[in-house]
């Protein structure tokens, strides 16, 4: 019988707006995972489509957590960053994958920080290139088109894409950061379909799922966490990427069926049945 997976997720409490922890735990314990979580921040909502909301940096915390879980000798089959709280914790977070990295451990960094063409509100400019150091520590990148831009230095170029444009942006990305494998997010390429393009440095894999207009928030956390549900269950690259935008785009679906305002995120919990049932069925 194969031992329980455990995950660290490291990402922001968005206590509002269905994004960051409160979209990756649920997902991931569905996924069979045995989640624990490192809280960058507590928001009383997320810093998109909601003003006046509330944020208690959790910097001073995050070591001392790191510590005691390490005195329990804890280990993490994965470790899943995403919205960080302050400058600082980009090294916080170093120190942690040093700490509990072993060579079976994944390392996954979304480096959550702009979407659009644009830098998240809490974000000063020189934070791309604090997360770049970041995602080169990683095992696996999933940064948009945007994030990808301000990582590698590059103008922002609005969708559609070229094929082209697509393979040389997750090339690029990969050799620059110097991480094994990038997966790049929001692939259009004008055909109606909507997804992502990884390279492992041998293979180029796509996948996508039919585009749904309009913007829906936290897409990229629910994203992530399928993505990585399906990595820790034993899928390759491409099974991961076709099951994250397959879950994706059935939970914007059904938020548009059930009318739900975009900033509060989407109704994944409603689409949670058709994720395990696709890890049962190992497709
Ligand atoms: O899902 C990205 C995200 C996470 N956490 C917070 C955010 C956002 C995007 O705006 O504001 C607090």
């Amino acid at each position: 019988m194969e031992k329980q997976k455990r995950v660290l997720a490291i990402h922001d409490i968005s206590c509002v707006g269905r994004c960051s922890l409160t979209v990756a735990l649920p997902i991931l314990a569905a996924a069979g995972a045995d989640c624990a979580v490192m809280p960058t921040a507590i928001l009383s909502t997320h810093t998109g489509g909601f003003t006046g909301f509330t944020f208690r940096d959790l910097t001073a915390d995050m070591l001392p957590v790191a510590r005691h879980w390490k005195d329990l000798d804890l280990r993490f089959d994965a470790i899943y960053t995403g919205y960080l709280g302050s400058s600082e914790q980009i090294d916080i977070v170093k120190e942690i994958i040093d700490m509990f990295r072993t060579d079976e451990t994944t390392v996954l960094v979304d480096p959550a920080m702009a979407d659009n063409g644009k830098l998240y509100t809490s974000f000063s400019d020189d934070f791309p290139m604090l997360m770049r150091s970041l995602c080169s520590k990683a095992d696996i990148v999933i940064p948009n088109f945007t994030e990808a831009a301000l990582m590698l230095g590059e103008p922002y170029i609005e969708p559609p894409y070229t094929d082209e444009y697509i393979e040389k942006a997750v090339i690029r990305l990969r050799d620059e950061l110097g991480v094994p494998c990038a997966v790049l997010t929001g692939t259009d390429i004008g055909d109606g379909q909507l997804g992502a393009i990884s390279y492992d440095g041998k293979e180029i894999s796509r996948a996508g799922a039919g585009k749904i207009d309009g913007y829906f928030h936290g897409t990229g956390d629910v994203f992530g966490s399928a993505f990585l549900a399906g990595v820790i269950n034993g899928l390759d690259m491409r099974e991961s990427m076709r099951l994250a935008c397959d879950y994706t785009r059935e939970c914007i679906r059904r938020t548009v069926e059930l009318g739900q305002e975009e900033r509060y995120g989407v109704c994944f919990e409603k689409v949670l049945p058709m994720l395990i049932e696709r890890i049962a069925g190992n497709v």
